[in-house]
């Protein structure tokens, strides 16, 4: 039985020339474990990066959506345990919105918990002799608003989902800024995604 999973990475933003969790998802094979995946690169824009994965995730009906995305300046690659319905930023997206005090989802709940195995990820990721830690909070930047629409839309819905946040690329980070290869974020989201359990 093969599972379809639908994996997002995000373009480049604030800047950078390149995306370290887009280069990821870019990177990985066909076929992990169970699961068949589905690439879709998304824009760093509220609303409507989660738009574009929600069409694809109503054409692909996946079993599972994982979205990846660039948390600068963390040593390990995280698996984000929650989202909130929040939207606030001082730095622009690329399309030069800046939302304040605004739900991701008006009306919906404060917060939604990730409806993947977090821990069994991160363990994964240890076992595999790479940086993994759970994370509390996916900010209130475009990724969590990606992660709280597509929690709020899958709610009920047999399709799970959930966001690893990934470090900088070597060649991002300035000195004393932790990053990581991308051969080792590669591995990492491999073994996270093969911790995954097809329901
Ligand atoms: N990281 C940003 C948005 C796009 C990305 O890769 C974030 O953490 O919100």
């Amino acid at each position: 039985m093969e599972y379809k999973l639908l994996i997002t990475g995000f373009e480049p933003f604030g800047g950078q020339s390149v995306n370290p969790a887009w280069e990821a998802v870019a990177a990985l094979p066909d076929h992990i474990g169970p699961f068949a995946l589905t690439r879709l690169q998304v824009p760093v824009e509220f609303d409507r990066a989660a738009r574009l994965a929600l069409n694809a995730a109503e054409a692909l009906r996946p079993d599972v959506i994982l979205c990846v995305g660039q948390a600068g300046g963390r040593d390990a690659v995280t698996p984000e345990a929650a989202a909130l319905n929040l939207r606030e930023t001082e730095q622009p997206d690329n399309a030069g919105q800046t939302p304040q005090d605004q739900p991701c989802v008006p009306g919906g709940e404060n917060a939604l918990f990730s409806s993947l195995p977090v821990r069994r990820m991160v363990q994964a990721i240890r076992d595999a002799g790479l940086p993994g830690k759970l994370s509390c909070s996916a900010g209130t930047y475009v990724c969590n608003d990606l992660l709280y629409t597509l929690l709020h839309a899958c709610r009920g819905s047999r399709t799970r989902v959930g966001f690893i946040h990934v470090p900088f690329l070597p060649e991002q980070a300035k000195p004393g800024v932790p990053s990581l290869p991308l051969a080792d974020t590669v591995r990492a989201l491999t073994a996270a995604i093969r911790a995954i359990d097809p329901l």
